[in-house]
């Protein structure tokens, strides 16, 4: 049922002349950026690259509580454990609008997370490393959330309807989460010798992972090409790698921090930054479940999954008499 298993192989797309009548009348509304909307046509292979992009999507939102949540019983402050709270809770949220977007183009919810917990759908990189101390929830918010936003921002132009709208409210939700983590950063650079050594610490830590959310390297992208072509994608990879490194570097600079890759370097004439490419072995091992903590975030979702049972039941049995009652 899912792209896993029908995905394009990278070898290109498609020529026009190969395409049938109805692919083409698709391809022609695609490249006058129409939204494609639920019950409209679309060829098989848009649908399951869709299922595979936004179910992995809206599994990152979910695994990526874990994280954080392991920090919202020792946040410093009451006050910051009130945001680190509700930032939580919004990725769940988020989690939900895309688990709601994939369940338009035919997939159930149940389905989606039982091939997350068996392994079949992918989650994103970044969340198979732990966090070990407060500076990581200073450097989640202002990296992982940047780099998210950076995706998200530009997904808001995805040809998918249901997809684009959901980026449209997770981004302004993104936006608060990437400033609460710039303020911890703030004030822990602000603050004593030590917490600002934890600081460097953490951005050290997180840079490459933060890099790699953005996918492999252009060329080896599987996918990019033919979700390019459908607009399912509207910057490839490496643009996205770009951008980001071009908006964190001043960022880095204002924060008085040392730059975690000794490379980076802008050029007077693109003003992009060149960087340092993260190490893409360790990348492909995390995705296959190989990362620090893999074992640990799909143990903790099966054990939610688990715990969760008796409540489903409940629900699934009052929606049962509910409806019997209304006949
Ligand atoms: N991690 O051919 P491509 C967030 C896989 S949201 C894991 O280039 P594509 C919010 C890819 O699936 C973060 N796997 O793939 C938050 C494919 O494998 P498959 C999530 C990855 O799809 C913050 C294979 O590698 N955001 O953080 C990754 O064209 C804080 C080949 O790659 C999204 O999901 C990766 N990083 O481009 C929450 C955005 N990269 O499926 C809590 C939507 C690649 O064939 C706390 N997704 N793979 O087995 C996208 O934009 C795209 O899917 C890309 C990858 C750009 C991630």
């Amino acid at each position: 049922m899912y792209a896993q298993e029908v995905k394009t192989d990278g070898k290109g797309v498609k020529a026009r002349d190969q395409m049938t009548k109805q692919e083409l009348a698709f391809q022609d509304r695609i490249d006058a950026f129409e939204k494609i909307e639920p019950k409209d046509w679309m060829p098989d292979a848009y649908r399951q690259t869709l299922i595979r992009q936004i179910g992995q999507h809206g599994h990152s939102e979910i695994v990526g509580q874990l994280p954080e949540g392991n920090w919202i019983t020792r946040a410093p402050t009451l006050e910051r454990k009130a945001i680190l709270l509700a930032k939580v809770q919004d990725e769940a949220g988020h989690g939900l609008y895309l688990y709601c977007a994939a369940e338009t183009l035919g997939v159930s919810r149940d389905d989606l997370t039982r091939d997350l917990l068996s392994g079949k759908m992918k989650y994103s990189s970044i969340f198979n490393y732990p966090t070990l101390n407060w500076a990581d929830m200073g450097a989640v918010g202002w990296l992982v959330d940047g780099a998210a936003i950076v995706n998200q921002v530009a997904l808001q132009r995805t040809s998918y309807g249901p997809y684009s709208r959901a980026m449209v409210r997770i981004c302004k939700e993104e936006s608060f989460h990437a400033r609460q983590g710039f303020d911890i950063m703030m004030k822990m650079c602000a603050g004593s010798a030590d917490q600002k050594k934890m600081a460097q610490d953490a951005l050290n830590r997180m840079w490459y992972p933060a890099l790699m959310m953005f996918g492999p390297p252009d060329k080896d992208s599987v996918h990019s090409a033919q979700s390019m072509a459908w607009k399912i994608k509207v910057m490839t990879n490496d643009e996205g790698r770009q951008k980001f490194v071009n908006q964190t570097v001043p960022q880095i600079e204002y924060l008085g921090l040392e730059l975690p890759d000794k490379t980076i370097k802008q050029d007077a004439k693109t003003t992009h930054y060149s960087y340092s490419q993260p190490d893409w072995a360790e990348f492909f091992a995390v995705i296959s479940g190989n990362g620090p903590c893999n074992i640990d975030r799909m143990a903790a979702r099966n054990k939610a999954w688990d715990d969760g049972a008796w409540v489903r039941e409940g629900l699934m049995a009052h929606a049962q008499k509910s409806r019997i009652a209304a006949e």
